[in-house]
């Protein structure tokens, strides 16, 4: 066991039962043309925490550890995909709908890929979601109880939406959550920032928080 200084208060981490989940980095989130950017969103401040995720996804390899990566995507028949969710708001274009990298946010399609420079390797476990939260809908829980993972080290898109729901899923299911402040962004920075401070209020509530050098220098002891 090892402490990662953290917010509110240091994270020990159990090395042999801890794990990266890597939530959505993908260029339908990121790139022009993609669906962040339909929805009217500056997509601008997503790659720029690419380095800070790639280090990380880097420091967990090298340490042996499991790295799990998320894609929010939707089945081409639309069948996992609520009328709540696809009518929703005012989008220029809505999920299915053929857009410059292809149908929006529907798997197999360029558009819905992680980003080429964050991309899984070997056998590392991708979780395809139609969800905000990772668990639901998908077999993420039976895949972390199986290989006996009880602490996740989030990083991805968006801080208040898919990060924040899937750590919010992952705490009522029992795991231990921490946040790497660096690696994780959101399309407003007053989102990320209420975000973060939601997430380790009241004594870790929901989880801690801590720097990615933190992180790493930990993992790697
Ligand atoms: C959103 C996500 N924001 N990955 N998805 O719709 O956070």
């Amino acid at each position: 066991m090892i402490d990662i200084n953290a917010e509110p208060f240091a994270f020990t981490a159990k090395i042999d039962h801890i794990a990266l989940i890597v939530i959505d980095m993908q260029r339908d989130f990121a790139e022009p043309g993609g669906f962040g950017e339909s929805l009217g969103n500056d997509v601008s401040r997503i790659t720029k925490i690419v380095p800070d995720v790639k280090r990380l996804i880097e420091g967990f390899r090298k340490a042996g550890l499991p790295v799990i990566h998320t894609m929010e995507c939707h089945r081409p028949d639309l069948s996992d995909l609520p009328p709540a969710k696809r009518d929703r708001g005012n989008p220029s274009l809505r999920i299915g709908d053929d857009g410059p990298m292809g149908r929006i946010l529907i798997a197999g399609e360029s558009g819905t890929a992680i980003l080429p420079e964050l991309a899984p390797i070997n056998d590392e476990v991708v979780i395809e979601k139609p969800g905000k939260g990772a668990f639901y809908a998908t077999d993420l829980g039976e895949i972390l109880q199986k290989r006996g993972i009880t602490q996740l080290v989030f990083a991805g898109l968006t801080t208040e939406v898919c990060v924040q729901t899937t750590m919010r899923e992952a705490n009522d299911r029992g795991y231990e959550c921490l946040l790497a402040e660096e690696a994780t962004e959101s399309y407003f920075p007053e989102f990320k920032a209420a975000a973060i401070a939601m997430i380790r209020a009241q004594g870790a509530i929901v989880g801690w928080t801590a720097h990615v050098d933190d992180i790493l220098e930990a993992i790697n002891a």
